[in-house]
């Protein structure tokens, strides 16, 4: 029989979802930062073999919207509760866990099986740790907890263990060949905003959009397109730089971490443009691919 199934991965920002996923799927699918608010749509993360699918998401941290853009990321953390055939909840030992109540009441709430899975136990110790635990067993006493250090690879195996023992019985859901959900124009665009918060302080980071215009694959290479898009014209200078410095940096190393991606030569011109307010336009969010139920 084959099994198949919706492993979802749900948490605060900065727990680390996607660091976790990228090593459940065993590629970077999902860009991590030490920046809170990293990932901002749902992305499917794919395990085939013949027997079995896992179709991984991560998701956005969960967070009280202040703009329209973050109305979306939780649209898509909360979308992950609904279909969940085992739901990851991540946390880690740094976060209390009171920390978003309303989230968790959502959380103990589920009807599938869901593992805790506390992350970041490298910073912790034996003594912490326990107390933590106990606290979580209390909050979700029908999960499953599991310490877990994805940066030390402590426990993963485990989590995937469980994970394909709680798979139910069903059909693949994708084709075996498919890694992801999403094009390769998104990556393109999330690579270009890793780098972007890596390098850039304070608000900037929130403050930008990618988009793809022109993607032209040859056997050899890629011609890539983008634009950055920014909210106001102050920060376009931020992004550019002094005598175009900034600029350069970021589409040297994007530039670099694509042709690792797609393992070809990339030809990457990225502008840089404004686009007023579009975290708080529907219209533009539209455009850029998120969704916005009204
Ligand atoms: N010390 C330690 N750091 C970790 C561990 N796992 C992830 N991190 C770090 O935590 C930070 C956040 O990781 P992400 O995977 O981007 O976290 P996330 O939950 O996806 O964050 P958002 O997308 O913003 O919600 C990064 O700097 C990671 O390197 C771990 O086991 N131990
Ligand atoms: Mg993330």
């Amino acid at each position: 029989m084959h099994k198949a199934g919706f492993v979802n991965i749900v948490g605060n920002p900065n727990v680390g979802k996607s660091s976790l996923m990228n090593q459940l799927v065993g590629e970077r699918i999902s860009i991590a930062t030490f920046k809170a608010q990293t990932t901002r749509h749902r992305i499917m993360g794919i395990v085939n073999t013949d027997e079995m699918q896992i179709v991984f998401s991560d998701t956005p941290g969960v967070l009280k919207p202040n703009y329209k853009l973050q109305e979306s990321m939780l649209q898509f953390s909360e979308s992950a509760l609904q279909d969940a055939d085992v739901l990851l909840y991540m946390t880690d030992v740094i976060e209390k866990p009171d920390k978003n109540e309303e989230f968790l009441a959502k959380v103990q709430k589920m009807r599938c099986p869901v593992l805790l899975l506390i992350n970041k136990i490298d910073l912790s110790n034996q003594k912490d740790l326990e107390a933590l635990v106990e606290k979580w067993h209390e909050l979700l006493p029908n999960a499953e907890i599991i310490p877990l250090s994805v940066t030390n690879r402590f426990n993963v195996d485990a989590v995937l263990k469980r994970i394909k023992e709680l798979l139910p019985d069903s059909p693949p859901y994708f084709g075996k060949d498919q890694l992801t959900d999403k094009p390769a124009r998104f990556f393109v665009t999330e690579i270009i905003r890793e780098k972007i918060l890596l390098y850039y302080d304070k608000e900037i980071p929130y403050s930008v959009e990618v988009s793809v215009e022109q993607f032209k694959e040859t056997p050899k290479n890629i011609h890539i397109n983008t634009v950055i898009y920014v909210e106001r014209e102050s920060q376009k200078g931020i992004i550019i730089g002094a005598q175009g410095k900034a600029l350069k940096k970021v589409s040297t190393e994007a530039r670099k971490s694509l042709e690792k991606f797609f393992g070809k030569s990339i030809y990457l011109e990225v502008f840089v443009k404004v686009d007023k307010d579009w975290r708080n336009s529907t219209k533009e969010l539209k455009n850029f691919g998120y969704d916005l139920s009204d």
